[in-house]
């Protein structure tokens, strides 16, 4: 039987009680029960498009199609002793239908993306076509190991549009990845659009950060690669993609680097620095050459309008604020800074995330760590002490931006122990670095975008890696596998390739299909 080979993260319990299949036919409706409409919908769009059926969606229960349920009190056997998982659904079907109950609507949503991968690939298919469109029958129950399942875009090396970001929301959510992190701001650039406030002490010019800052992306010829792309998004674009998210179960987390990698603020407003005195804008892909300064009170100031601005943007409960090499910064400046920036988050309402740098500073006790690099003591220390949590991004294990070979046209190379394939994001367990598991929030995977240029060369560099850390993420570390993900992946392809995921088919996995390669003009 291969057709749990397309199950990507891999269910808690799938059992096979081996009846007859449930087959999907023309005159089959969806019945959604309150709170169920969304997953409906999303699922009924993805339907109709590659079966050219009709599939309504109806309130009364009948026979004979996918019943979809939000039930609160849900029990999963498979949980049993566990905390209560509100992203956990269980899904069942036979051949007289499926049924799928999510013990919220985003445990349904999870629910709705097993079944496209129970479906045959061809559902993925961007027009209608003919197929047995066969459900095999089973009983899963299925959460999350972690609630946190995350990936990166650095919008501010090369800009991605609304557009692409949202078709890269599409390809991660069917992986049941629940956040992204957009890292809005850096030395190159900056893409969030900041009004000028009716107070305004210093009377800055919040515009000129995307007038000026828009413009900027990475250019480092040396690479030999083109210049990155400019770009920034209005706040109305800025809801939009976070409306978006937040119907398909994704918490948009925002960074505003701070207080390095501000290369792009300083030339904005020249307010932030010593006698007015702006520097240009910088497209290099130097790192830990700028900095805010800790004796200006310009500095806060600034610093306070875009938290605030920010906050009021965004419905969910993180707001990044960077923190990671500050190599220009006087220590004891970097920690005062950093406090007081972390302590401006909580005051707009929001939990600070920073880069484990920031762990060294006084921050808030509910703060959240996200270690990528070096020392762990400080964020080991604010999890015990404090009672801070951590997201999971050690480079060697989850750098989505970093070569797969020495060959790979795009990616850079700095992580020690690298190039890495899919088999590396997939070997290691995120409670880790003596941080309890019950202080892991999850797992991240960065995508740096020094190197790259536009959504389909992101994809390259995602996938297939993001796959393994959506595993990592969701699925119980004994029961995973290398053997059987490469598998699986190679199934997937076949889906990944119809959906236009310009993924990597890396040599040792055997692809169902490959999808157009997105390096014809490098
Ligand atoms: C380090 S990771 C950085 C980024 C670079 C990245 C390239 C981190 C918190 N900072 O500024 O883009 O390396 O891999």
């Amino acid at each position: 039987m291969d057709f749990p080979l397309s199950l990507v993260p891999l269910p808690v319990r799938l059992e096979l009680p081996g009846g007859d299949d449930f087959v999907l036919r023309p005159g089959a409706a969806i019945t959604a029960g309150p709170h169920c409409q969304v997953a409906a919908e999303e699922l009924a769009a993805i339907l109709r498009r590659s079966t050219g059926f009709d599939l309504p969606i109806k309130e009364a229960s009948s026979t004979g199609g996918i019943a979809l349920v939000v039930d609160p009190g849900l029990v999963l056997e498979a949980a049993a002793g566990g905390p209560t998982p509100a992203e956990g659904y269980a899904l069942t079907s036979d051949s007289s239908g499926v049924v799928i109950r999510g013990a919220s609507p985003a445990g349904l949503f999870n629910g709705v993306q097993t079944l496209r991968q129970l479906l045959p690939a061809d559902v993925e298919s961007p027009s209608a076509v003919q197929a047995d469109w066969r459900v095999p029958a089973v009983g899963i129950e299925d959460f999350p190991r972690f609630s946190y399942r995350g990936l990166m875009l650095d919008v501010a090396r090369s800009f991605l549009d609304v557009a692409e970001v949202k078709r890269q929301i599409d390809t991660m959510v069917q992986f049941k990845f629940n956040a992204l992190h957009l890292h809005l701001t850096d030395d190159q650039a900056w893409r969030i659009d900041i009004r000028n406030p009716e107070r305004n002490p210093s009377g800055l010019d919040y515009g000129a950060l995307t007038r000026l800052g828009g413009t900027g992306a990475v250019d480092a010829p040396g690479l030999g690669l083109g210049p990155g792309h400019p770009g920034f998004y209005s706040q109305a674009e800025f809801s939009e993609i976070v409306a978006y998210a937040e119907r398909r179960n994704v918490l948009i987390v925002p960074e505003v680097d701070m207080p390095g990698h501000v290369n792009a603020a300083l030339a904005a407003v020249p307010q932030l620095n010593a006698n007015n005195d702006a520097p240009a804008m910088n497209t290099t892909g130097e790192v830990g050459f700028s900095s805010l300064d800790a004796n200006n009170p310009v500095t806060y100031e600034f610093a306070r309008e875009v938290i605030h601005q920010l906050a009021e943007l965004t419905p969910g409960p993180y707001l990044h604020i960077g923190g990671d090499e500050a190599l220009v910064t006087p220590h004891g400046e970097y920690l005062a800074l950093v406090s007081e920036i972390a302590s401006m988050v909580a005051e707009a309402g929001k939990i600070p995330v920073g880069w484990n740098e920031y762990a060294a500073a006084r921050i808030p006790n509910d703060s959240v760590i996200q270690y990528w690099h070096g020392s762990t003591s400080a964020t080991v220390q604010k999890t015990s002490d404090a009672g801070a949590s951590v997201i999971m991004s050690p480079a060697e294990h989850t750098y989505l931006d970093q070569k797969y070979e020495p060959s790979s046209p795009i990616g850079l190379s700095w992580v020690e122990g690298g190039p890495f394939s899919w088999r590396q994001y997939y070997a290691w367990d995120p409670a880790r670095l003596g941080v309890p598991e019950n202080r892991v929030l999850g797992l991240e995977g960065p995508l740096w975008t020094e190197t790259v240029r536009g959504g389909l060369q992101a994809d390259w560099l995602l996938y297939p890696r993001a796959l393994a850390l959506a595993e990592v993420a969701w699925t119980p570390q004994e029961t995973r596998r290398a053997s059987a993900l490469g598998q699986r992946l190679g199934q997937l392809g076949a889906r990944l390739a119809l959906q236009g995921v310009a993924f990597a088919p890396a040599p040792d996995v055997d692809w169902a299909a490959r999808p157009t390669s997105p390096f014809h003009d490098i």
